[in-house]
């Protein structure tokens, strides 16, 4: 059995639920509980606040735990991290009143920033030789400046929305973060085991993600251009269709490409043109 952490309810929580589930994995869920177990897989669920899981992942209350990167760090955990998730994408930013002169960093030299990420920004202020009065506030960051409590923030920003309505302007990025896999450092050999098992499906769940099946039709004659076009996982598979001449081309492309090649594709000839998501995609 291995015990993960996820957070409760909050920003994580939804992109967490459904990875445990696209890696086939079942349960009930019941967030108002404070733990679940999967039932066709060794695996406890404990339901925590997001500040609260890198701890309990050290210290081995939990075995392995989903959190953001912003969360982890600020707590000197960041040698707990197994795998990037690519969810709940956000960077912690420093802002200023819109109407405040800003030149670059040095301009907060001696000022007194709001912040819950003391840590993080006394790190990247520190990195640019900048002396400020860091005030650590747990939340509500944003209202700081319009109160009078502080002459910068730096907080967590994703649209930028909230700076914005609140009347401020970001002006630097402190730290990119995204969610990430966490396992407390000393597990046995029975839960690294389980471990790996899920980083397996948690990989194939990613790589299919980032790939698109894709099916056309297209003159035999253009076929060496689409080949070329659509290298495919080993080489696209190639079918005749039932007109003389015509094959049907199957293969997949990364969803980075993806637009670029649809356009050339077309240009080269390829007819119907099918994009159909892909569920797991291994090795
Ligand atoms: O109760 P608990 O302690 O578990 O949750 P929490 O309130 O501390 O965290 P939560 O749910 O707000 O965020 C969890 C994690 O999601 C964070 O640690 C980040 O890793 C990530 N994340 C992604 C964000 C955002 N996007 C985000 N936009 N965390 C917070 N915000 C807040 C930000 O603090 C600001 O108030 O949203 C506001 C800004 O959003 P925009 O879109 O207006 O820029
Ligand atoms: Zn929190």
């Amino acid at each position: 059995m291995i015990r993960l952490a996820i957070q409760k309810s909050g920003r994580l929580s939804e992109d967490s639920l459904k990875l445990i589930r696209e890696c086939g994995i079942s349960f009930i869920s019941t967030t108002s509980k404070l733990k679940t177990e999967a039932t066709n897989f060794p695996l406890e669920i404990l339901f925590l606040r997001d500040d609260d899981i890198p701890g309990y992942v050290a210290d081995g209350v939990a075995d392995i735990g989903i959190v953001g990167q912003n969360v982890l760090v600020e707590e000197g955990l960041q040698d707990l991290t197994v795998k990037n998730l690519g969810f709940s994408k956000c960077r912690l930013s420093l802002a200023v009143s819109k109407g405040d002169e800003y030149k670059d960093v040095t301009t907060l030299s001696g000022k007194s920033i709001a912040t819950s990420y003391p840590n993080l920004l006394q790190e990247f202020l520190t990195s640019k030789g900048v002396e400020a009065d860091i005030h650590t506030i747990s939340g509500s960051v944003e209202i700081a400046p319009s109160i009078g409590l502080a002459d910068a923030v730096c907080d967590i920003v994703s649209s930028g929305s909230t700076l914005i309505s609140n009347g401020l302007r970001e002006v630097e990025t402190v730290f990119k973060s995204e969610a990430v896999l966490i396992a407390n450092q000393s597990l046995n050999q029975e839960k690294s085991r389980l471990l790996q098992q899920l980083l397996f499906r948690m990989e194939a769940v990613q790589k299919a993600q980032k790939s698109k099946y894709v099916v056309l039709n297209a003159p035999n004659s253009a076929i060496p251009e689409i080949k070329n076009l659509l290298p495919g996982i080993k080489s696209p598979t190639i079918i005749p269709l039932a007109e003389e001449g015509w094959s049907s081309l199957h293969s997949v492309v990364n969803e980075d490409d993806f637009w670029d090649i649809i356009q050339k594709l077309k240009e080269a000839g390829a007819e119907g043109i099918l994009v159909v998501p892909i569920e797991k995609m291994i090795g």
